[in-house]
């Protein structure tokens, strides 16, 4: 163990040096690093290893739930570039669902079914508009400060995409395409509504663009970087139509709302308008802008915004140069540690939280202080900021438990430091007695982000803080040159941190929350009447227009209601079916050979496709959701004709 400690203390200092001595840390630079803690704390078990000699006590928190037993917690993940979002339980750790988003998956027929190709989006043509996706951040609709369980969302950041999940069965029911930006990162929801006051739930969801592109993004300007710019957009949360959207000075990354509702504000890194990595990383400090949404709602309201293109969102300039003025300005842009990423709002509601990448600093912001700025009462943005701890390197993502500590990933030190915001605010006013870092833990390797139970919400409790780790190295059996991705679960109940667990989770999940088990209701059984191409005994069978045919067809364990169907080749075949079933989890499934169909129906669902039958054959349609004793047996003829 000794010499370990010494190991990873040298390392520790090289990287310091290295960090001190070096700009160009980016991405090679993390990765080198990535490589050389791998014979430090990288050793299996050297966790339990430090937490034992550290005098923690294990079993203060357990992952293992008995067989049979239910998880305390759901985990609502991001997929990343699986383009889907997952759930798991907490603390098993267990996988419970995954749903697919801007991915295809044919598990479910998402892509390949006419209700879920509407809500992805088509060509005219009718194919897919976009079939890749990449999820990085899913947040809950929210009232009285808390999760209510109706919604989810979750970004694509290739395509500018935001979708809206239903918790009540856990699927995607639509996806909005942002205009004008690109690199679509940090979401979300505001917790109530900014302009009328008596509203206490998601009314708005906010998005801050990471690229900037030329306006409108058509060919022009290609070689002059210095006229692209980024936007903040807002969706509204019931209709998901985008509302409007702000220009910035630099661009936009994580987003965080305040409770209260007047802000959402977005860690900016770069903030020097850069075009190139060096040119990102020249300036000292970036920022984290905020945005007073009632006055950009005004300004709509009056008229007093440009449109880009052929868009007609309302944009509004929230550039510094025109928004000098607090008393009048839409954005405050509050300093913060070089190179942030990540911004989180406490659960009491007063900070902001934003992490220097680039520096080895947390920056809290008070959200009264930039109310005060707003309010022409503060003379710098720089005075909202409260605190500013050393905590180590590489900060990346903060969670709260609720009783003043925060939780921050330090990417390069491969950590959890836990430390005080109390503490950091009294060590920042000056107090040279206070320390404000409380415990720190190694994790296996280099976290992203880090989120807690209910931490994102009032009602932060304190109980598990979960890593989500980019490199696994050697936690796990080898599966090829692409390693699985590790989640660590964190007992954080005490006053210094215990890994109780280590999961893999399939590349490569970004951010999550965690849901306590009673907010989230869902249906077991679907309402027939809910769609409106539902299939009955009346409209059962085939009806032909011209070459156009509709099977209507129905399941009941274990039999479609059609023993034979049969189309003439060069037939557009429309396919819709409706399941029978009444029994929770009674799922049928529909599979075409050779024309690329398969979908599931659940109980009471109804889904549709539509093919040209252009190859004549019998193919067996059968049923690919095991069901009954007879699920084999569960296959009608499709006949096509020559
Ligand atoms: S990001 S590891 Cu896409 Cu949320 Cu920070
Ligand atoms: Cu129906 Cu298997
Ligand atoms: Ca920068």
């Amino acid at each position: 163990m000794g010499s370990d400690n010494e190991v990873n203390d040298a390392q520790t200092n090289s990287r310091r040096r290295f960090l001190g001595k070096s700009a160009a840390l980016g991405l090679a630079g993390a990765g080198v690093l990535a490589g050389c803690k791998e014979n430090g704390a990288g050793a299996p078990g050297s966790a339990s290893a430090s937490a034992a000699a550290a005098g923690k006590s294990h079993g203060a928190g357990k992952a293992h739930v008995e067989p049979g037993q239910l998880d305390d917690y759901y985990l609502f993940s991001s997929g990343g570039h699986s383009g889907e979002a997952r759930i798991m339980g907490v603390p098993s750790g267990r996988t419970l669902r995954r749903i697919p988003v801007f991915n295809i998956d044919p598990m479910v027929g998402w892509g390949i079914t006419n209700e879920s190709k509407a809500i992805m989006g088509t060509k005219p043509d009718g194919s897919l508009k976009y079939t890749t996706g990449d999820t990085h951040h899913v947040h809950g609709s929210y009232k009285d400060g808390t999760y209510d369980g109706r919604f989810l969302w979750v970004n694509d950041k290739i395509h500018s995409r935001l979708a809206r999940i239903r918790m009540d069965t856990m699927e995607c029911d639509k996806i909005t395409e942002l205009p004008n930006v690109q690199g679509f990162h940090g979401i979300f929801p505001d917790k109530c509504d900014p302009v009328d006051k008596s509203v206490n739930h998601t009314t708005r969801v906010f998005c801050g663009a990471e690229f900037a592109i030329p306006f409108p993004n058509d060919g022009r300007d290609l070689d002059d970087p210095s006229k692209w710019g980024s936007l903040f957009t807002c969706v509204d949360a019931e209709t998901m139509d985008v509302r409007w959207q702000v220009r910035v000075d630099g661009n936009m990354d994580l987003t965080a709302t305040s409770y209260d509702g007047r802000f959402a504000c977005s860690n900016q890194y770069n903030t020097e308008n850069a075009a190139d990595q060096a040119g990102m990383m020249a300036a000292e400090r970036d920022a984290c802008v905020f945005f007073d949404v009632a006055r950009v709602e005004a300004l709509v309201k009056a008229g007093k915004f440009t449109t880009i293109g052929s868009s007609k969102v309302p944009v509004v300039d929230g550039r510094k140069a025109v928004n000098a003025d607090p008393k009048t300005a839409v954005t405050c842009y509050v300093p913060v540690g070089k190179n942030p990423h990540g911004v989180n709002a406490s659960p009491d509601g007063k900070y902001m939280v934003c992490s220097g990448k680039l520096s080895p600093t947390a920056t809290v912001i008070e959200v009264a202080l930039v109310a005060k700025w707003f309010d022409g009462e503060l003379k710098t943005e720089r005075d909202a900021v409260v605190a500013e701890p050393e905590i180590g390197l590489g900060p990346l993502h903060t969670a709260f438990d609720g009783k003043g500590n925060a939780f921050t990933t330090l990417f390069l030190d491969s950590q959890i430091v836990k430390w005080n915001v109390a503490a950091a605010i009294a060590q920042f006013k000056g107090d040279k007695t206070v320390k404000p870092v409380v415990d720190r833990v190694d994790v296996h390797y280099q976290p992203g982000h880090g989120y807690a139970s209910m931490g994102e919400t009032k009602d932060a409790d304190g109980k598990y803080f979960n890593s989500g780790n980019k490199f696994s190295k050697d936690r796990f059996l080898p599966v090829g040159p692409l390693h699985s991705e590790t989640e660590q679960l964190i007992d954080i109940t005490g006053d210094q941190m215990v890994i109780i667990s280590d999961h893999t989770a399939y590349p490569e999940p970004h951010d999550a929350i965690i849901v306590r088990r009673d907010i989230v209701k869902t249906r077991q059984i679907y309402n027939m009447d809910d769609f409106p191409n539902k299939v009955t005994a009346d409209n059962a069978g085939i009806t032909r227009n011209g070459n156009k045919v509709h099977v209507r067809l129905m399941s009941q364990a274990p039999a479609f209601s059609m023993p034979v169907i049969k189309v003439k080749k060069g037939d557009e075949v429309t396919l819709t079916l409706t399941n029978y079933d009444k029994v929770e989890d009674l799922t049928h499934g529909c599979a075409l050979p050779t024309y690329n169909i398969n979908f599931i129906v659940n109980p009471q669902e109804t889904k549709s496709v539509t093919f040209k039958a252009d190859h004549a054959g019998a193919f067996w349609m059968y049923c690919t959701h095991f069901c009954h004793a007879l699920h084999l047996e569960m296959r009608s003829r499709f006949l096509v004709e020559a």
